[in-house]
């Protein structure tokens, strides 16, 4: 049987019972169980001296195998090339773009490095599934070395508009290594689009259209390839029963208790820039001043756990927010009521399905995303007798799906306030008909058709004419 090769910058936890495993692991873990495999990344380790071999961990028909980082390496691929360039660039944030070609050269020695590693460890029958803009030469890296294996790529993020991924110099390199795959994934039709915009006038190359859903077939750089869409999601069954089963857990029943009745809204992000938390406090103060019979009535928690803390631009945005919130609380908190409690921790997949539960509104709003499982998470675990609301900003590709949430622009504060207004005042019959559409497409669009589409589309490769 053909087994699969997924890498990723990092690998989940080894320890599957450990419950921080998002949605992408319980994905990945579930198509290398199937058919056997291999899962490659960095070990989250930085070190002193240049990586020996890769660290491998059996568990079952599966190996983990893991590199550690050297400092430089960390510094120019990771912080640099990754996640101050590539990061802001594909989430069209061009004023927060660094370009180095220091950085850029730590990059591609990185996915060369990776590739020399991983390489003994192929069999010439294994189908290879790299993930997100770590990666993306990974492919190029392997075919020069002589492999000629199925491989498939999926970018986490939004696949950015020409003209502004044409701002980065070696835009052309880096899309012929993304060409080098047999299958390129997005999580939209809308990413799909920007994708083949690329293709046909900035590369010169050929699109054939499969039809609706079904994808496009490209001719650039000397190869053909496929590029479709195939929109992640959850664990949507377990994730419905796991919040029925937090519904009346001990967190769950103290952060109920803490609320004496009042209506809570819930975010909950990773802290970054992207996710639109300034513009997001801002409009939670916008709504106690233009709708002040909320104030003591409603509070607002905000989970966001640092992230990616040595880059200086997720410094900057922990001081604004904590400004933010200061300056709220200061304007609005009375004796016996806090409006902002800001979190900057994680917790249990369960705590937080407990807590999506009892919130009146989940407030998803980021200034760009690829997907956004929050959103869909936030449904999932609504009770279907008395859900809650969702309010989805027009810029997570999780809005081309769940269009029966309270769709907004995040950077229209008076307007995400009147969805919150909106949200909070809505009839218990509307919660409920916008609550079901949705579930329906959660129900059919889980994260198995996501493996299953891709891994589908992987094994009908190569796309030949
Ligand atoms: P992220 O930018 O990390 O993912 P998201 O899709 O929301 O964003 O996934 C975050 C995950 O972490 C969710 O499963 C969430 O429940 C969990 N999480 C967040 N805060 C947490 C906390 N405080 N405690 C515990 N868990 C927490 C990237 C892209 C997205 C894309 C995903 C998957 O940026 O656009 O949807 O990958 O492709």
């Amino acid at each position: 049987m053909t087994r699969l090769v997924v890498v990723s910058n990092r690998v989940a936890p080894i320890d599957e019972g450990k419950q921080a495993a998002g949605g992408l692991a319980v994905a990945v873990l579930s198509a290398l169980k199937k058919s056997g495999g291999i899962w490659f990344g960095w070990s989250g380790e930085v070190v002193a001296t240049p990586p020996g071999d890769p660290e491998l961990t059996e568990a079952g028909r599966l190996t983990y195998a893991t590199l550690h980082l050297t400092r430089r390496d960390f510094e120019e691929y990771y912080n640099g090339f990754a996640n101050s360039t590539l990061w802001p660039l594909f989430h069209y944030r061009l004023g927060l773009t660094n370009f180095s070609r220091r950085t850029c050269e730590g990059y591609e020695r990185v996915n060369a490095l990776f590739a020399r590693k991983l390489a003994p460890l192929l069999h010439s029958e294994d189908m290879i599934w790299v993930h997100d803009y770590h990666l993306i030469p990974m492919a190029e890296e392997l075919r020069l070395m002589g492999h000629g294996q199925r491989m498939g790529f999926f970018l986490h993020t939004p696949f950015p508009s020409p003209e502004i991924l044409v701002a980065l110099p070696n835009h052309g390199k880096l899309m012929r290594g993304l060409c080098a795959y047999d299958v390129v994934g997005f999580h939209t039709e809308v990413d799909l689009r920007c994708f083949a915009n690329y293709i046909h006038y900035e590369a010169g190359g050929r699109i054939e259209d499969r039809g609706p859903g079904r994808g496009i077939i490209v001719e650039a750089y000397g190869r053909r390839l496929l590029a479709r869409a195939f929109p992640i999601s959850i664990d949507t069954d377990s994730l419905t029963a796991l919040a029925q089963s937090a519904a009346n857990a001990r967190q769950t029943e103290r952060l109920r208790e803490s609320l004496v009745g009042r209506d809570l809204i819930i975010g909950v992000d990773r802290l970054d820039y992207s996710k639109g938390l300034p513009q997001r406090f801002e409009a939670f103060h916008c709504l106690l001043e233009t709708y002040p019979a909320n104030r003591g009535h409603v509070s607002f928690m905000q989970i966001a756990p640092p992230s990616r803390t040595d880059v200086p631009e997720y410094q900057a945005i922990r001081k604004e927010l904590e400004a933010s919130s200061g300056h709220t609380n200061g304007r609005f908190a009375e004796f016996d009521w806090v409006p902002i409690r800001y979190l900057n921790k994680s917790f249990t997949r369960r705590t937080l399905a407990g807590f999506f539960r009892v919130s009146r509104i989940g407030l998803v709003t980021p200034l760009r995303d690829g997907m956004n499982l929050v959103a869909k998470e936030y449904v999932a675990c609504q009770d279907p007798e008395d859900p809650g609301v969702l309010v989805l900003s027009r810029f997570a590709g999780a809005a081309q799906e769940l269009s029966a949430a309270l769709i907004v622009n995040p950077y229209d504060v008076e307007g995400v306030a009147e969805a919150l207004q909106r949200g909070l005042s809505m009839p218990l019959e509307e919660r409920r008909e916008r609550y079901h559409a949705n579930m329906e497409v959660l129900r059919t669009h889980d994260i198995a058709k996501w493996r299953d589409d891709f891994v589908g589309s992987l094994t009908a490769a190569p796309y030949d004419a």
